[in-house]
């Protein structure tokens, strides 16, 4: 008799009551939704890792945790798990007394899951809410998405088998699936060989399922009978170390399989009458159901806060990348700033059409000693000089086109090396980002132009209230725009202390004079710093833009920009309260009525002499 205390479910009745157990599946299909929303498109190390274990929750909360949930009452499942030829199908097949599931000396030979049932209980299995990806078929087939049912009377009702493909398949659908049909089990039966128990793989999943706290046992088949105290002993020892000294273990001594491919009945017989006991105990079989049930259930936070830390890892990588690129523009941004405003731009051509413009030689030296009436000289001389404006403002306009362009190259250079050095930055980049768009000279010529007519629109609708304006209206908005633009450029170095223009050489201390007797005028001042602003403005709008072609590599992939900027809940956090309010509902729900359940022993195994042993 098997001992517990248990809140027991008696078999096609309903749950026990539960005040807390309603809020269960609620939980889950919102930790469900939480992770299906999950993408981990950033190239990271963890990332992978993080779409495998989000499939395989996904897939176990579908297969097993919210259908099995939702019955308790459905018959135990075993599903029967190990290497290939370990014996398993032969093994499932001794125990219904039936062969229904194919055994062979091909490897692997089952493909395709085999669940035998008592015919009774053929119905739970047939409605697919278990394991609903796969097509139920009554004959063999060897799809991977299908699962066979086969009735057989000879086993008692309250408990299926599931003859599972092998689990270190050279197959890979048939790995996977093992993996899939394991996570399903609320009984695992671990069939191994006395050859081969010491592999690695069985036990990478035998700590899997020690993890979740999914109920194992173990049948150590084909062990040749003077060996069966040392090999017992050891594998006994294994399990111990792994924290799984409680597994019973069926020894299935080395026999010859009969003609129908089933074991001798002395060997079959033990494993057969354990598992008639624990079918034919409803108060076992509850507490075997529920304890497996809620081992998976407590897995799930912990393996979800490795989903959550693959999501923060994710967003971490996207704002590390986004700050890179904007970091990149910005400093072109502020290096181009520098540039508009040190005077750096009144050299060479802007500088000489300027003075060509004003009418250098003759105006300059005539000028000299008579700053106080320069302006006047200045506005009459531009008068009626079409050429020369002309010539400088078209100078204005590639000086600043060459600036532009500048500015977006470093950009795109510093970004580009910014994200080569970034796994998930190296993954989005491509060859083209390491320059400015291709119609970015374009875009500068025309942003320049923008901007040219904007001064003159200025200064067209400022000249009715500025005194110097209003002045020079007779003349020209076109020569007083131009020396706003230079104004633009000279503003802060050139102005006080004339280094620029005094170093570009000759005739320009002259030609300073000239500016510092138009740039004195407060409201030239006031059109240059207004001026100067919508430069920028537009200059940092056109490197946003090429900024963008990064970043939106980044919402191509699959991070909104909301999330890399925002201050909402990141998706890693969602996941972990998902988590959380299951762990609250598992918790609530008291399944395994707090006392652990230790499966029964195994029965002594076979005595005497058996058929075709190996002496
Ligand atoms: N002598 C002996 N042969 C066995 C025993 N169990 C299985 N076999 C033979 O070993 C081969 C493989 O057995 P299967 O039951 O097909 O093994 P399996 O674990 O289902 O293999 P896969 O379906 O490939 O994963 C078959 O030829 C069986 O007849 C056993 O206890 N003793
Ligand atoms: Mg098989």
């Amino acid at each position: 008799m098997i001992g517990h205390a248990l809140p027991v479910t008696t078999q096609g009745g309903p749950a026990a009551p539960n005040p807390g157990a309603p809020e269960l599946p609620a939980a889950l299909n919102r930790l469900r939704s939480a992770i299906a929303a999950m993408a981990y498109p950033l190239v990271l190390p963890s990332a992978e890792e993080g779409r495998e274990v989000g499939t395989g929750l996904i897939a176990q909360l579908d297969d097993y945790l919210l259908p099995r949930l939702a019955r308790l009452d459905a018959p135990l499942l075993v599903v029967v798990g190990g290497s290939t030829g370990a014996g398993k199908s032969t093994l499932v097949n001794s125990m219904v007394r039936a062969r229904v599931s194919a055994t062979g000396v091909l490897r692997p030979t089952t493909r395709s899951p085999v669940l035998v049932s008592h015919p009774a209980d053929a119905s739970w299995f047939r409605q697919g809410e278990l394991l609903p990806g796969l097509t139920r078929t009554a004959g063999p087939t060897d799809a991977p998405d299908a699962l066979q049912l086969v009735a057989a009377p000879a086993l008692p009702p309250g408990l299926a088998f599931l003859d599972a493909p092998d689990i270190d398949s050279v197959v890979d659908a048939n790995r996977a699936l093992a993996v899939q049909l394991l996570a399903a089990a609320d009984l695992w039966l671990f069939v191994t060989t006395a050859a081969r128990y010491a592999d690695a793989v069985p036990w990478q999943l035998l700590q899997t399922a020690q993890l979740r706290g999914t109920m194992v046992a173990l049948a150590l088949d084909r062990v040749p009978t003077e060996a069966v105290d040392e090999i017992t002993a050891h594998l006994r020892e294994m399990l111990t170390d792994h924290d799984l000294g409680d597994v019973p273990i069926f020894v299935v001594p080395e026999t010859v399989v009969g003609g129908q491919g089933l074991l001798p009945e002395i060997v079959a017989a033990p494993l057969r009458e354990w598992f008639g006991r624990l079918a034919g105990d409803a108060a076992a079989r509850a507490a075997v159901i529920r304890q497996s049930l809620d081992g998976a259930l407590s897995a799930l936070a912990p393996t979800v806060e490795g989903l959550a830390s693959a999501a923060d890892d994710q967003l971490d990588a996207a704002r590390t990348l986004t700050d890179r690129v904007r970091a990149a523009y910005r400093s072109a941004s502020r290096n181009a700033e520098q540039a508009v405003q040190d005077g750096r731009l009144l050299r060479g051509e802007v500088l000489g059409r300027w003075q060509d413009f004003v009418g250098t030689g003759e105006l300059f030296r005539s000028l000299e000693a008579r700053v106080g009436r320069l302006r006047d000289r200045v506005l009459s001389a531009v008068t009626g000089r079409p050429a020369p404006a002309n010539q400088l403002r078209t100078a204005i306009e590639s000086q600043l086109v060459t600036l532009i362009k500048g500015a977006a190259t470093e950009a795109a250079d510093a970004a580009h090396l910014a994200w080569r050095t970034h796994p998930a930055g190296a993954a989005l980049l491509t060859p083209d980002l390491a320059r400015p768009s291709a119609d970015l000279p374009e875009r500068a010529e025309r942003l320049v132009r923008d901007w040219q007519r904007d001064v003159l629109e200025l200064v067209r609708t400022e000249a009715g209230d500025k005194r110097f304006v209003a002045r020079t209206a007779a003349y020209a908005v076109n020569a007083t725009g131009l020396a706003v633009m230079i104004a633009v450029f000279a503003s802060t170095a050139f102005i006080p202390t004339g280094l620029e223009v005094a170093a570009a050489g000759g005739t320009t201390v002259a030609a300073q004079k000239v500016l510092e007797a138009i740039f004195g005028d407060q409201a030239i001042r006031n059109l240059a710093n207004r001026s100067r602003e919508g430069l920028l403005r537009r200059i940092r709008a056109l490197l946003d833009e090429e900024a963008g072609r990064y970043l939106r590599l980044i919402e191509a992939a699959g991070v909104p920009p909301q999330a890399v900027d925002a201050t909402a809940t990141a998706p890693g956090d969602r996941l972990r309260a998902a988590a959380v309010e299951v762990e609250q509902a598992r918790a609530a729900a008291g399944l395994s009525g707090g006392t652990p359940y230790r499966l029964p022993e195994t029965l002594p195994g076979a005595t005497g002499p058996l058929p075709g042993a190996v002496a």
